[in-house]
């Protein structure tokens, strides 16, 4: 295929075309805001709302009842915001959860990648939430869409003495891919509307195509890859010495998304390309951008995200096309420390510099208080007491940042007095992770953050009858082929095929390095735990000296894949 060809593909899929109708983001959504015979939109307003940070959902749970009473489904809106990195203060969480509990469901859920989003925000709320959001200096611009989404990265302040400045890299790198557009001010905020005859801003990344897919950056420092680092469009990962960072190497073309029963969508592994300057890391993000922007398919969308891209061209192209636009070479890339986990470092943390940190489980990151945990009440009163910034983990979890030691004990009595410890919790539950699924995502085929204490029980219950309870055996949960708990790198991944019945996939690493495999294509609960026993019988009789269980499956299972 020429390049040209490539360029300008004859079948631009229909959301190609909504972007480029849409005058930067704006399209029709204000008025359609306005629309309140319905709580719907149209699917064009659908695809222009993303780019604002929301999604029209509908309670699934109550599909059947409305149908019966001939009302339109129950829609409400999801709203993710932007936090780069995670990082809010405690005035902000205060903000967020009074507007959460007045305007939405009450119950924030900090996801996958490092933010919160709003469930069941009404149309009529939509307005009102999004001002409650920038009154509090905070955005959802661009949290969704086929624009660079929220930079993560890893949140433990112990890797390494210049942690602290590679987290500053989310901020900088969400900044400089921003879409430069003024409709999130308009559409939301009362900001001053564009005049139809009046051009539109110019957006030299985006141009009014925008990427052809969703697009996702990750930073970590080793040993830590709590952000999985492989697994996104792009990967950072820091390259320091002593207090000194130095630069990142860089890995492309990671991604997990799939369909069932479509061989040409699978999840993918970034490569690594080599290594760049600290210096130059705002600019190759954006030209790895703005290369998937010109070669990226925008004919197909289930072959549009880099990973496509890259397999289609060719590694090599792909790179030499980068490198092209960059005004320096990319050096081979640079020896980092293996990563040794990717769970959270749960309890008190002591950095280099003497602010501490405690990091709190928060079970599928869904804030509420239930069965005397009560994480909502305790973020909301160490807010109160505005003794350390929050930072949200890409493990669903909050991480209380930058304490003083006269502190820590304040903080240790209200999680006491609200029921937040794990002591009595065992290292396979602290680490498992699911998506959201039911009842809010309409792409749900399974359960996901709703079965997952049930299922990491009885995962549990076989560990103890095995004598390896003490093991963090990496389990995590999708309710469809998406992968949005990342259960495709996972030491045991459920991915939602119908419901009760999930593809078991095995041999993932505990470290975060390689995906799992199908091991079952279609199996319900138990079937899974019968497999589940029988491997873990043969695990801890067959394994090798310190080989953890992920490693053994992938040996035994699956030794010529
Ligand atoms: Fe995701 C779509 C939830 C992280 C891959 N994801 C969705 C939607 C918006 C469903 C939809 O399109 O209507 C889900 C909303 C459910 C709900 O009710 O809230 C949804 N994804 C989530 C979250 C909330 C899961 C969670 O429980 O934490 C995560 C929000 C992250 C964020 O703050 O931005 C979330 N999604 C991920 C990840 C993991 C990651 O990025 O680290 C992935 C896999 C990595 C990747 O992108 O390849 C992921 N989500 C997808 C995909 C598949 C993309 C693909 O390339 O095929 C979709 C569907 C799509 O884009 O068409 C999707
Ligand atoms: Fe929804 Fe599927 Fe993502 Fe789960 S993995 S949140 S079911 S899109």
């Amino acid at each position: 295929m020429s390049n040209e060809e490539i360029n300008k593909p004859e079948n631009l899929s229909e959301v190609e075309g909504f972007k480029v109708e849409s005058r930067g983001l704006r399209g029709d959504l204000a008025e359609q805001m306005e629309n309140r015979v319905t709580g719907n939109v149209t699917e064009y307003g659908k695809q222009m709302i993303k780019f604002h940070g929301s999604y029209v959902q509908d309670d699934r749970d109550r599909r059947a009842e409305r149908e019966e009473k001939k009302l339109e489904w129950a829609y409400s809106f999801m709203i993710r915001l932007r936090i780069p990195g995670g990082d809010i203060n405690a005035q902000q969480w205060l903000g967020l959860q009074e507007s959460c509990d007045t305007k939405a469901t009450g119950v924030i859920k900090i996801t996958t990648r490092q933010t919160v989003q709003f469930h069941g925000v009404v149309k009529a709320r939509m307005k009102p939430t999004m001002k409650d959001f920038d009154a509090l200096n905070l955005d959802a611009i661009a949290a969704c869409g086929d624009v660079n989404r929220n930079v993560i990265t890893g949140s433990n302040p112990l890797t390494a003495p210049y942690h602290a400045e590679v987290h500053e890299y989310a901020t900088k790198i969400s900044e400089h891919l921003l879409p430069r557009t003024g409709a999130f001010k308009e559409i939301w905020l009362d900001g001053e509307k564009l005049a139809q005859n009046e051009p539109t801003e110019e957006d030299p990344l985006y141009k009014d195509i925008y990427l052809p897919r969703k697009f996702k950056i990750a930073i970590t420092t080793p040993p830590h890859n709590d952000v999985d680092v492989y697994v996104h469009d792009i990967g950072l990962i820091a390259v320091g010495e002593g207090d000194t960072l130095h630069g990142f190497n860089v890995s492309i073309g990671g991604g997990l998304g799939a369909t069932h029963g479509n061989p040409n969508t699978y999840p993918r592994r970034g490569d690594v390309i080599g290594f760049i300057p600290k210096e130059k890391a705002l600019e190759t993000c954006w030209q790895i951008a703005a290369v998937q922007r010109d070669y990226g398919n925008r004919e197909q969308r289930n072959q549009a995200r880099l990973k496509y891209t890259i397999d289609r061209l060719g590694l090599d192209f792909f790179v030499g096309e980068l490198q092209k636009r960059l005004d320096f070479t990319i050096e081979p890339a640079r020896p980092v420390p293996a990563f040794t986990h990717r769970g959270d470092p749960f309890g008190w943390l002591e950095d280099h510099e003497g602010k501490w940190y405690y990091t709190a489980f928060v079970e599928s990151g869904r804030v509420i208080d239930e069965d005397g945990y009560n994480i909502k009440s305790a973020m909301k009163e160490i807010a109160q007491e505005d003794i350390c910034g929050f930072r949200f983990t890409a493990n669903q979890n909050v991480m209380f940042t930058y304490i003083e030691e006269a502190n820590k004990a304040k903080l240790d009595n209200i999680l006491q007095k609200h029921g937040i410890t794990i002591d009595a919790m065992n290292p396979t539950r602290r680490e498992a992770m699911a998506c959201v699924a039911l009842p809010t995502c309409p792409l749900a085929l399974a359960e996901g953050q709703r079965y997952l204490p049930e299922f990491v029980g009885k995962v549990e219950a076989l560990q103890e009858k095995h004598g390896i309870l003490n093991q963090a055996i990496t389990t995590r949960i999708t309710g469809c082929p998406n992968g949005c708990g990342r259960s495709y790198a996972a030491e045991i991944g459920l991915v939602g095929k119908n419901p009760g019945k999930y593809v078991l996939r095995l041999g993932g690493d505990y470290e975060g390095e390689r995906l799992n495999i199908p091991y079952l294509e279609e199996a319900d609960e138990t079937e899974i735990l019968q497999t589940l026993d029988a491997l873990f019988g043969k695990f801890v009789s067959e394994a090798n000296e310190n080989e953890r269980f992920g490693d053994y499956a992938h040996r035994t299972l699956f030794a010529s894949a």
